[in-house]
């Protein structure tokens, strides 16, 4: 990361008697250790902390909520492999970046919540301090780390640890405590200098053992419709050239999560993606990178993964991942890069390919559901349906494979990931693990200013809602961001009534009509209201080539929809029936 240590020492020497603070050890431990972003919201104790950071070459983006400075924190991490840092005050502000750290973890990205916090020895005897609260206890069990640097001459360390906690191993969030004072903590600038910690090889590679590679390849060897599973871990690898190369010559179908989507290119002959439901039902062998068997993948089990017995192969870096929900027949602990190079090495010049009958049902119900679908997608219905309004940001993304796409909603979520084809790597960021809304727009700001690319963001009216508040900040920032709102009226669909017939309308729906463009617009943005997916394809496509933040307020039928997009069997049951 950087520089070495010494040569920024050398460089910027403090002259003898010079005095630093806790303010600015802080901003040199982060440069000197490659972090130059910061998602941000201002306030006591760290409002000049940010000013210094700016003054000091860092760019700080502030955001008018620290949840989506916090999902932008996380986001930036998934995208670089280095920690995204969120910057909050105490109390309220912590804990709106709690929310977005937790999610971090849960997703395995690596993030790092800097959070101000009030006076120790107040806090401690619950004295009722400014924004009290025992932040770093209430941090703890929802990150992978937390610490306090309660001496200046600890920053240094304490930034290091968080940095190697955030990104070693299987990643996740990193909660950093700096009380007030040590902000203002004085000490000499040249023994400050020294104090800093410049972290070698943050994530150092874990190899796999032999015989577990060798184990996995046997596993691989006997099978008649093996399957490989790509999940976002492989994604976050960033060893794009060699995951392609252990697809292409093992010949093995893969099925692409979701934020693995154009890990390979969506239109690879040996994807799966669009005969996902017969792979799952048929594989007799399912090798597994870096995706775990959670409620996404139904547990590994169930009606959904047929009868005939499976083996798994697992790589994954988290030992404890193995077994989680069934056996693992080849557990293959280690770094998903050096565990795929073990593999193409251990496969050697004469790997024999999956029997041709396999590739022959697989690729022939891919296509004919390809087939299917498309007449759909070229439909030019008013008011949309979510497939003509697809089919036509399909079109946006297949002529401009560069934009990243963020994605939130139920049946916008569902569809959009079903439809829109990614190219590269990368490139598709959601709701991960959780399933959340309101990852929307910090994502989306992550997105534009880690990657320097157009962003595209396909939102559900409910879904965009959360962060909403945020396209402000895209507008300050002059982001080269188009947002999509996928305007049906409501969560799921705008068509729910109220049982009673009161005056109130239905829990789902929300106001009839509005105008999520005039939102942009407001803070000097294009707003654009369409109607049809020709207009809709017009508007993206200029957004696109004029970099401009842009919201399309997309009419899409409020009929359309359906409760819970593609989940709905998760909702537990009344016996006593609908009103
Ligand atoms: P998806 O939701 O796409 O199925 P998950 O988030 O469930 O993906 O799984 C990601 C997995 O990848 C986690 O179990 C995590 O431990 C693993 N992982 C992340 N980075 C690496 C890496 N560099 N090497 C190996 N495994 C990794
Ligand atoms: C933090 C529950 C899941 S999906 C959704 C909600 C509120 C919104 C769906 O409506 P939307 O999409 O976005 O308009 P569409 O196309 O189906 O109409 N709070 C959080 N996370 C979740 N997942 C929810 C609530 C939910
Ligand atoms: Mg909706």
């Amino acid at each position: 990361m950087g520089n070495t240590a010494a040569d920024t020492l050398a460089q910027e020497a403090p002259e003898a008697g010079a005095l630093t603070d806790g303010f600015h050890l802080v901003i040199d431990a982060l440069k000197l250790n490659g972090i130059n972003n910061i998602y941000n919201v201002p306030g006591i104790p760290i409002t000049d902390l940010g000013r210094f950071m700016q003054a000091e070459g860092m760019r700080v983006l502030s955001f008018r909520h620290e949840q989506h400075a916090g999902y932008a924190a996380a986001i930036a991490g998934f995208l670089t492999r280095k920690p995204g840092v969120c910057l909050t005050v105490s109390a309220p502000g912590f804990l709106n970046g709690l929310t977005s750290l937790a999610h971090a973890t849960t997703n395995c990205y690596p993030m790092i919540l800097i959070s101000g916090s009030s006076e120790r020895e107040i806090v401690d005897l619950m004295q009722g301090d400014y924004e009290e609260m025992d932040q770093l206890a209430i941090a703890k069990p929802l990150c992978k780390a937390a610490y306090r640097v309660l001496h200046a001459e600890d920053i240094g360390i304490g930034i290091a640890r968080a940095i190697r906690a955030a990104v070693s191993g299987r990643p996740g969030g990193v909660y950093l405590d700096l009380p007030a004072a040590l902000l203002g903590q004085t000490m000499d600038a040249a023994v400050g200098a020294k104090s800093l910690v410049k972290v070698i090889d943050a994530a150092p590679s874990q190899l796999p053992a032999p015989h577990a590679v060798a184990r996995a390849l046997d596993v691989l060897k006997g099978a008649k419709k093996p399957l490989i599973i790509l999940g976002k871990g492989a994604a976050y690898a960033q060893a794009d050239e060699d995951i392609r190369a252990l697809v292409e010559k093992s010949g093995i179908p893969y099925l692409p999560m979701s934020m693995a989507k154009g890990l390979l290119p969506d239109n690879h002959p040996l994807s799966a993606g669009a005969a996902r439901s017969l792979v799952l039902k048929e594989a007799d062998v399912v090798m597994l990178i870096g995706a775990r068997l959670n409620w996404l993948l139904s547990h590994g089990k169930g009606k959904q993964w047929g009868e005939a017995p499976k083996k798994f192969v697992q790589i994954d870096i988290e030992p404890k991942e193995m077994d989680s929900n069934v056996e693992i027949a080849a557990p293959l602990v280690g770094d998903i890069a050096s565990c795929v190079k073990a593999l193409l090495d251990g496969m050697g010049g004469n790997w024999t390919q999956p029997p041709a009958e396999w590739l022959n049902t697989v690729v022939s119900k891919r296509d004919g559901n390809i087939e299917k679908m498309a007449p759909r997608l070229q439909n030019n219905n008013v008011p949309m349906d979510f497939h003509g309004a697809l089919g036509a940001l399909r079109k946006v993304i297949a002529d401009n494979p560069d934009v990243v796409l963020v994605n939130e909603g139920a049946n916008t979520l569902d569809f959009a990931r079903s439809i829109i084809d990614m190219y590269k790597p990368r490139k598709r960021l959601d709701v991960g693990t959780w399933g959340v809304m309101g990852i929307g727009m910090g994502q989306a700001v992550a997105a534009a200013v880690e990657t320097g690319c157009p962003v595209l963001c396909v939102e559900g009216d409910s879904a965009f809602g959360f962060s909403g508040m945020e396209v402000e900040t895209i507008c300050r920032y002059n982001l080269p961001v188009c947002v999509v709102v996928f305007n049906n009226g409501g969560i799921y669909r705008g068509t729910d009534v109220n049982p009673t017939g009161g005056a109130d309308v239905a829990t789902t729906v929300f106001v009839k009509d509005a105008r999520y463009d005039k939102m942009m617009e407001a803070f000097g943005g294009v707003g654009v209201y369409a109607t049809s997916p020709d207009e809709l394809l017009r508007a993206v496509t200029e957004a696109i080539k004029s970099g401009k933040p842009t919201l399309v307020n997309a009419v899409i039928d409020e009929k359309a929809g359906t409760e819970s997009g593609r989940i709905g069997n998760l909702n537990p049951q009344s016996v006593v029936s609908k009103k």
